[in-house]
């Protein structure tokens, strides 16, 4: 009897040293905080993902200098935000910069622009979980002008980006919505929307299984008068 009450003791005693550190802190709390600071000039970051494994960061660096911006991402731990892994991609000497980022388990997903061609073109990069190391590079440049990525998802059938493309003219950008294969980055199928003769963005992209959602604004009542715009397209 004095045994199995000993035991209970230091069972609860053990219990309590368990759950103490989680009930010190309350919802909302700060767990922990990081900052990264590669140059003396603008670092920023422009979205960010979560897996099992960490979390993804991704925006820009001005390491080598003001006007030559790269990509810069970062894999940092759940529990304490340390870094796991960093990779950088400076595709031209002008300004490249990553928008948006996804994960699966195969794999993380930046895309973005760079001035490779001379002028600003889609970017999209896949890279490995565990290492940042790159799975595949692709690129889409529909226009002279500034091409622009803004977000991607990713669903068991491919990747979706999206964002706007000056074909039609440097003051009329339009929706553009590109699907690629998980694999290879190839082309699934590419969209495009032209609510109006003025400025139409794609800004943001979610996807479930009935559906791709593609948010942003148009110009479809005038130029001084953005709106929401939504579509929902099938996968
Ligand atoms: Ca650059
Ligand atoms: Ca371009
Ligand atoms: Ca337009």
């Amino acid at each position: 009897m004095r045994k199995t009450i000993l035991t209970c003791l230091i069972i609860s005693i053990i219990s309590l040293i368990v759950i103490v550190p989680a009930a010190l802190s309350a919802p909302g709390d700060v767990l922990w905080t990081q900052a990264s600071n590669p140059s003396s000039s603008v670092d920023e970051t422009t979205d960010v993902a979560v897996d099992g494994s960490g979390i993804y960061i991704v925006g820009l660096d001005s390491y080598l200098h003001y006007g030559n911006s790269r990509w810069r991402i970062e894999k940092r731990s759940l529990a304490d935000g340390s870094v796991s892994w960093t990779k950088t991609s400076n595709p031209s000497a002008d300004d490249d910069t990553a928008y948006s980022v996804a994960v699966d388990g195969s794999g993380v997903y930046i895309v973005g622009y760079d001035d490779y061609p001379g002028n600003n073109r889609w970017r999209i990069e896949k890279r490995s979980l565990t290492d940042g190391s790159v799975i595949w590079t692709q690129a889409s440049n529909p226009s002279a002008g500034s091409d622009m990525t803004t977000g991607v998802a990713v669903d068991g059938s491919g990747v979706y980006i999206v964002g706007y493309d000056y074909y039609l003219g440097d003051s009329n950008p339009r929706w553009r919505i590109e699907k690629r294969s998980l694999m290879y980055g190839t082309n699934i199928w590419n969209k495009t929307s032209n609510p109006s003769a003025f400025y139409d963005w794609a800004s943001g992209v979610a996807v479930d299984s009935s559906g791709v959602y593609t948010v942003g604004s148009d110009d479809y009542l005038g130029i001084y008068n953005h709106r929401w715009r939504m579509e929902k397209r099938a996968p």
